[in-house]
């Protein structure tokens, strides 16, 4: 059928990576879409969509790749402003110099958020799963071309202090929910078992159920923490002695009962844990079953923990994998791809290409689907969220070749709309 409208835009280029779970490329495909309406008309080849759309204005990129704007899953922009001020290579010592440093590394946020909006849009990401710890990001993230999935950060294990934290979070998840909007989505990041009441939790899960909104969670981390949550000893116990003055604090959950307590989130909005680099067997089976993405970090994890996740144990519970960043206080940038490229080296006994996939999916539909967004994939009826890359070549291998030459896109729109180079 031939439909006449002049705002009618055609993009177009020698691949298009759908990103669906075949990962399906359509060789000299397209999208088209109307100007300023966030939703895909269609997906077919270049030509197909020529001969649908004849009033249309169209760009076809001869060696380019057209794919879904990327989605960066888990980032604190907050954390941005340092350059090396942290002790890395053991948990621990990264805590230790965060706390020490706390206050100076958060320094002229406005700036320092930019920068991190900036680094997102330089590399193709269109999406984020922003992790908010005090709230300053939440205008400057608002009025920013970028779709953002809001995580206001719930913190605090001192039975003396969670009332008032837990006012403080319900202020600031009060105040994002007034800058919601089909760009800008409030919701809830419980840090990590260790780090929050189990009062607190509670509530934030009853919270997160009935507003259906998406819930993030750092889990197992580090081996202190595993440690910590099945013996109330080691690293976490000085810590708490020290931090909080308690003279013989106990764990709040066991790993397993943290996840069993999600379990009403499960059929009702998107759960994510980022990091999960010491898990068992049988918490893997539990996350399976909260239909929970895994968030990995690679770079960060090398960092702080020196590990990386267990790709194969989640291929075997069938648990999607997403890829991010993490925050400047654990990566040397913010650089989606540049995450790729790392995990890419990181994994030498998995096949190279395949894996290549993975890792583009686990920054497109799986990152979408962990944040619960409509985007992701290149299909009929998506947000008309996309990148163009030009390349001076065609690819070989090019899911593996996007990987390692992809640097700037010529083209980004987010929200049906053009956020990056000008057609
Ligand atoms: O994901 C990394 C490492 N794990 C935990 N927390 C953070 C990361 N980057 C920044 N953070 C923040 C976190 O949101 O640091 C604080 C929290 O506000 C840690 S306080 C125990
Ligand atoms: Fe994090």
């Amino acid at each position: 059928m031939k439909h006449s409208s002049q705002n009618i835009r055609i993009f177009g280029a020698k691949e298009v990576f759908v990103c669906d779970e075949d990962f399906q490329i359509l060789q000299n495909g397209g999208i088209a879409f109307e100007e300023g309406k966030d939703t895909i008309l269609c997906v077919d080849t270049f030509e197909n969509l020529c001969v649908q759309f004849p009033d249309a204005k169209t760009h076809f990129s001869p060696q380019g790749i057209l794919l879904p704007a990327l989605i960066n899953p888990h980032i604190h922009f907050e954390f941005g402003g340092h350059i090396a001020r942290f002790n890395y290579g053991d948990f621990g010592a990264w805590l230790d110099s965060l706390m020490e440093h706390r206050d100076s590394i958060l320094g002229d946020l406005k700036d320092i958020i930019q920068e991190g909006i900036n680094e997102q849009i330089l590399c193709g990401v269109g999406s984020v799963g922003a992790i908010s710890s005090y709230g300053d990001d939440k205008e400057i993230l608002a009025q920013s071309p970028l779709r953002v999935v809001y995580f206001n950060e719930a913190i605090g294990s001192n039975p003396a202090s969670v009332d008032f934290l837990y006012q403080n979070f319900l202020q600031r998840f009060e105040d994002s929910r007034k800058l919601k909007s089909s760009t800008f989505i409030p919701a809830i990041a419980l840090h990590s078992p260790y780090s929050l009441h189990s009062i607190m939790a509670k509530h934030l899960i009853a919270l997160a159920t009935k507003e259906c909104a998406p819930l993030s969670a750092h889990f197992l981390e580090s081996h202190y923490e595993r440690e910590w949550l099945e013996t109330s000893s080691g690293y976490f116990r000085g810590f708490f002695q020290r931090l909080a003055s308690l003279k013989d604090p106990t764990s709040f959950y066991t790993p397993l009962s943290f996840l069993e307590m999600l379990s009403p989130l499960s059929d009702k909005s998107p759960i994510l844990l980022t990091h999960c680099l010491h898990t068992s067997l049988k918490e893997l089976a539990q996350i399976a079953q909260l239909n929970a993405t895994i968030v990995m970090c690679p770079r960060s994890n090398r960092l702080l923990s020196n590990r990386y996740f267990d790709i194969k144990s989640s291929l075997t519970h069938h648990i999607p994998v997403a890829i991010g960043t993490d925050g400047k206080s654990s990566n040397f940038n913010v650089n989606l791809l540049d995450e790729l490229r790392f995990a890419l080296f990181a994994y030498p006994q998995m096949d190279l290409l395949e894996l290549a996939k993975m890792l583009i999916l686990g920054v497109t539909s799986r990152a979408a689907k962990a944040l619960g967004l409509q985007n992701g994939t290149l299909q009929t009826g998506k947000n008309v969220d996309f990148a163009l890359f030009d390349f001076p070549e065609s690819l070989n291998q090019s899911p593996l070749s996007f990987i390692l030459h992809a640097k700037k896109p010529q083209i980004l729109y987010v929200n049906a709309k053009c956020v990056y180079g000008s057609r």
